[in-house]
């Protein structure tokens, strides 16, 4: 299996996350990305290569422009308003204001574009971003071109928390909606993504909340009891065009393998009904028992178990597969977690 991978990603370095009410390094930190491509290399998984640039013209078909722009000044525009830390939000248009107008000022942006206020903006990250947008368009393009079943995005920071037009949760560019993108655009008329991160993919499910070309299904913590709190739960099925082409399966603290693989198997069963010419796997491993902000307990060999599981769906109706990856905060043990549901989808 072919991976793709950027060193920009280490411009993602910031140095706080708001965590418990106290500011501590983000558990979303390069050595991630690192730790999994010293696995891939080490356990030969196949060819590793750097992405080309495909401009930011394929971001745009699923991001709006204002909040492209905004995440690439930014940084900038922080520094220049005074800003001494990274830049955070601090106030939100909520339920009791009005969030319709985008104002002026950097904190008032910040505001308006972050579903979330744990993820800090710091020097370099629009530049990683935007490179891991590029490895992933790169796997994409790679598959589309009919070489093998399968390829890895090595992308960082992850991407599935972010929307149109919003960032937060680690994410700031949809990686896996904008591969999603580019292959309808390159001609795949039916597409799936499956999310397996222990956090439910808002940013994803929101981007094709109205659209019957792409199913999403998600496996995830009980966003009454887990991150992003405010979507995923199960009665949201889409809309218009869309409805019936989403499917949750919020999960409770504590579930381990046995209740998330039958999950797994009725996802996999709905992704096979809906015929897709092609599946994005969105593969978070923080599902792991170890992993330091969720609560599933799945262990280093059910990564493979279901890595095969999904490879025997696919590869029983010919459907290629791009693994996209997104969280898993275990960090000593990412590389094995990761790796094995690559190695399970091949050997199935
Ligand atoms: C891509 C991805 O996995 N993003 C996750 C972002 C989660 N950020 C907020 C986490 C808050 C966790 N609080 C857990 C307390 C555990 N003791
Ligand atoms: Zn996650």
């Amino acid at each position: 299996m072919l991976t793709v991978y950027s060193e920009k990603h280490r411009l993602r370095d910031a140095k706080t996350e708001l965590h418990g009410g106290t500011f501590v390094r983000p558990f979303e930190c390069p050595e991630r990305a690192e730790i999994v491509l010293a696995r891939v290399r080490q356990e030969g998984l196949g060819e590793v290569i750097a992405p080309r640039d495909f401009g930011l013209a394929p971001v745009l078909k699923v991001h709006d422009p204002d909040f492209v722009r905004f995440l690439e000044n930014c940084w900038e525009d922080w520094v220049a308003a005074g800003g001494e830390g990274e830049a955070l939000p601090n106030v939100w248009p909520t339920r009791a204001m009005n969030g319709k107008r985008i104002p002026r000022s950097i904190d008032g942006k910040l505001g308006y574009y972050a579903l979330a206020g744990e993820t800090s903006i710091s020097d370099g990250t629009w530049e990683a971003a935007r490179a891991g947008a590029d490895v992933v368009l790169t796997a994409a393009e790679h598959l589309l071109s009919g070489q093998g079943q399968s390829a890895f995005a090595l992308s960082r920071p992850p991407g599935h928390h972010a929307a149109a037009d919003q960032y937060g949760g680690y994410c700031f560019l949809n990686n896996a909606a904008i591969a999603a993108q580019f292959a309808r655009d390159k001609g795949v008329e039916r597409l799936a993504v499956l999310d397996v991160d222990f956090h439910h993919g808002n940013g994803t499910q929101n981007i094709f909340y109205r659209r019957d070309d792409v199913f999403f299904a998600s496996l995830h913590g009980d966003p009454m009891d887990a991150f992003p709190h405010f979507l995923g739960h199960a009665d949201e099925l889409g809309e218009d065009a869309g409805e019936g082409f989403n499917l949750n399966f919020p999960l409770p603290p504590g579930t381990d393998y046995s209740r998330w693989r039958d999950a797994l198997d009725e996802a996999l069963a709905r992704i096979v009904a809906f015929k897709p010419g092609l599946l994005v796997v969105s593969l978070g491993v923080d599902t792991f028992e170890q992993d330091p902000i969720s609560f599933f307990k799945l262990k280093s060999d059910d990564f493979a178990d279901y890595g095969a599981r999904i490879g025997t769906a696919m590869k029983a109706v010919s459907v290629p597969a791009l693994f996209v990856m997104e969280g898993g905060y275990a960090v000593s043990e990412i590389g094995i977690n990761t790796v094995n549901v690559l190695i399970g989808f091949e050997g199935a």
